[in-house]
C-alpha cells in the first residue's frame, strides 16, 4: 500500500514536470533563453561596418541606477573611429517598451572612445542598447543584450 501511493506519487511528480517543460517550449513569441543570448560586450556592427565594445562605467548595473558607458568603435579594419554620430537607443524587447532615459553620446573622448551617459535600467530582465554610429564608411547599427 505504501509503496504503491509512493509510485503514485512519483508518476504525478513526473507529469507536471512535462507539463511544465512541455509549455516552455512550446510557448510562441517568448524571449530567447538567456544562455542563448549574446551577451557580449564587443560586437561587429549590422552591416558589419564597424566593431563596437561597451565598458559600462559602474562595477555593477543595478537596476533604477542612472550611470554611463564607454563605446569604442573601431572600423572594420581595426582603426578607432574618431568623429562618428553616435545614436542610442534601446527598450525591453519582451515587454515592447524602451528606454526610461534618453542617453546621449556627451562626449567624444579620442582612441575612437565615446562617454554615453544618462543610461538607466528600470526593471529587471532582457535589455537592448542598440547604438547607432554614421561616418564617412557609413551609417550602421550595434546592439548590444544584457540581462538584468
Ligand atoms: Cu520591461
Amino acid at each position: 500500500m505504501a509503496l504503491k501511493s509512493v509510485w503514485l506519487y512519483a508518476l504525478a511528480v513526473v507529469g507536471l514536470m512535462l507539463a511544465a517543460f512541455g509549455a516552455f517550449v512550446a510557448s510562441p513569441g517568448a524571449s530567447p533563453p538567456q544562455a542563448a543570448l549574446d551577451q557580449s560586450r564587443t560586437r561587429t556592427s549590422a552591416a558589419g561596418l564597424y566593431v563596437a565594445s561597451v565598458e559600462p562605467q559602474v562595477a555593477e548595473i543595478r537596476q533604477g541606477e542612472l550611470h554611463a558607458w564607454i563605446l569604442t568603435v573601431k572600423t572594420a579594419g581595426g582603426s578607432p573611429l574618431d568623429d562618428a554620430v553616435i545614436t542610442v537607443e534601446g527598450g525591453m524587447p519582451d515587454h515592447n517598451h524602451g528606454l526610461p532615459t534618453a542617453p546621449e553620446m556627451t562626449q567624444s573622448l579620442g582612441g575612437g572612445r565615446y562617454l554615453v551617459e544618462g543610461i538607466k535600467f528600470s526593471m529587471t530582465g532582457w535589455w537592448e542598447l542598440k547604438f547607432g554610429i554614421s561616418a564617412p564608411a557609413g551609417t550602421d547599427t550595434v546592439t548590444f543584450n544584457l540581462v538584468l
